[in-house]
């Protein structure tokens, strides 16, 4: 349906009083291709109205469900009331994998100090010591992380200090995080805490060296529905050796070593930037961004990585691999592309899946109509040009942005100042850059930062989109008005999602959902003459 997106905007927002119908109009953006190459600006990463229902998550789930959670044996304790802990118990599909039953993974657990009303009162830090020594004498992990809910910077316990004592006392690495869930925006200030917290507490603990000639890391790969299973293996096959994961499949040791590879992959931009920067300044690393999600995208990312290393007997084995997985992509992308093409999607998620997404969907012909991001900054959605000029606001001034300095031992320049010119100079490679989501992107096209509920209802009446991609708030809502809702957070059941294997199963899965015809029976309830079953009354 074609509709001036203008005057779509127009009517999403129409319904809001002025002040927020202002600063809606200021987070909505049309996209256009601009003789300079510049996009629109979008504001973002300002706090959500009251009033409206968003999609975002909060700073505590940034830290550590988000960005420590996944490594499997980093003990985690949520030092708060027990709910913090509870709903955030194995909600995120973040795999892992020891390599023996007998490896420590800590996952499946869920730790939590219980916070009753008395600790509120009298304070809490007696109570998360104690924690921390059972946890201990339990488990003897190398590493305890604590993690703060909102009741705890309300009364001022200081995990800090508690870990600092443990630490002493227990002779194993223990570090708090100060990741209250009211802390910042959104769950991004999480990914920021966590990020200082990391690099502060566990890079460069271990110096093991590695005689591979080709180490990286790949930061911002949380293995969800198993796409760091299958982004290990491609590297492995092409000769390529990870040696950690921020943080998906990860464990302490490899984070503690990754000051030893001589190149970050940057994933996921938005929640892990912060770790490749300050490794740059203290070990001298520079790092790339890559995008692993759709066929094309993987097989241009292994060439940039390639390029990077300059070699030519990698060159070759990585186009032998990206030949291999590409036969077996092209059978099934062009019959699925056949049954999509021309269909139409919106993407509403995180800080990076929103931009990463659109990818796999234009492989199979499917176009994107919307898009936007729950929390990303504007460098996500413009560029990280825009950095140097970004607001630095009181929401943002509130997390600690670490004074980094070169290592005096382990800086290591692992290019000279000329190479990384000649590197960035090479347009094809995102080199310490991060073009974001809307020069991407076609023109003419709705970009919505951190969409509500209502201007998603009115999205899906204006354009009736053939699939929208959300997070579990948001699915059967949309799916109650006849249009499937795939999350693309959690995959649904699916996955994975990332590299050739990963766009094969995606390419599958979004034919059956925007080909399949059970949505156009569905008559949403309030739209139904039928009689509503009688409200069954408690006895
Ligand atoms: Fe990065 Fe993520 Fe995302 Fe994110 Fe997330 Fe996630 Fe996400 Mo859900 S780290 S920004 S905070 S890619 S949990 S694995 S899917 S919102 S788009």
């Amino acid at each position: 349906m074609s509709r001036d997106p203008r005057d779509v905007k127009e009517e999403l927002i129409q319904i809001y009083p002025k002040k927020l119908r202002q600063k809606r109009s200021e987070q909505i953006v049309i996209t256009e291709h601009r003789e300079d190459g510049s996009v629109p600006e979008i504001k973002s990463n300002v706090r959500s109205s009251p009033g409206i229902i968003t999609q975002r998550g909060c700073t505590y789930a940034g830290c550590k469900g988000v960005v420590i959670g996944p490594s499997r044996d980093i003990l985690s304790i949520v030092h708060g009331p027990i709910g913090c802990s509870f709903y955030a118990w194995l909600t995120r599909r973040n795999q892992t994998r020891p390599a023996t039953l007998e490896d420590q993974n800590f996952i499946t657990y869920c730790l939590s100090t219980d916070m009753q009303e008395e600790n509120i009162v009298f304070g809490g830090e007696k109570k998360l010591k104690a924690a921390v020594k059972e946890a201990f004498d339990l488990f003897h992990p190398k590493a305890i992380a604590i993690f703060s809910t909102c009741p705890v910077g309300l009364i001022g316990d200081d995990v800090h200090a508690v870990a600092r004592e443990m630490k002493a006392e227990l002779g194993i690495n223990v570090f708090g995080f100060s990741c209250e869930g009211y802390r910042g925006v959104s769950q991004s200030a999480g990914h920021h805490i966590a990020s200082n917290g990391v690099f502060k507490n566990v890079i460069g603990n271990n110096d093991t060296p590695h005689d591979e000639k080709f180490k990286v890391n790949m930061l911002g790969e949380y293995n969800i529905g198993g796409d760091g299973f299958v982004l290990e293996e491609i590297l492995a096959r092409c000769g390529i050796k990870q040696i950690s994961t921020f943080s998906g499949n990860s464990t302490y040791e490899t984070m503690a070593n990754a000051h030893t590879a001589d190149l970050n992959l940057v994933m996921c931009h938005r929640s892990i930037n912060y770790v490749a920067e300050m490794m740059e300044k203290r070990f001298g690393i520079p790092w790339m961004k890559v995008n692993f999600i759709g066929a094309d995208s993987s097989a241009k990312s292994l060439r940039r990585i390639a390029d990077y290393f300059e070699d030519a007997e990698l060159k070759a084995r990585v186009e032998e691999v990206i030949a291999e997985e590409m036969a077996v992509v092209e059978v099934t992308r062009a019959v699925v592309k056949a049954r999509c093409q021309g269909k139409t999607a919106m993407l509403f998620v995180g800080g990076s899946r929103a931009h990463h997404y659109q990818q796999l969907f234009t492989d199979i012909g499917i176009k994107t109509i919307a898009a936007g991001y729950e929390f990303g900054h504007r460098d996500d959605y413009e560029g990280r040009k825009v950095l140097p000029g970004l607001k630095v606001d009181a929401d943002s001034k509130n997390i600690e942005e670490l004074d980094v300095v070169p290592d005096p031992e382990r800086y290591r320049a692992r290019r000279s100042p000329e190479e990384l010119a000649k590197f960035e100079a090479m347009t094809e490679m995102e080199f310490r850059d991060y073009v974001g989501m809307m020069p991407e992107m076609d023109k003419d096209v709705l970009v919505i930062d951190d969409l509500s509920h209502h201007e998603t209802e009115k999205l899906l009446e204006i354009y009736k989109p053939d699939i929208f991609c959300a997070g579990i708030k948001e699915k059967f809502g949309v799916q109650k008005m006849g249009i499937p809702c795939k999350q693309l957070h959690s995959y649904d059941y699916g996955g994975p999602y990332a590299g050739f294997r990963g766009a094969i199963n995606f390419y599958q899965d979004i034919d059956r959902m925007v080909n399949m015809k059970i949505w156009s029976y569905t008559t949403p309830p309030w739209q139904s003459k039928a009689k509503q079953p009688a409200v069954l009354a408690a006895d």
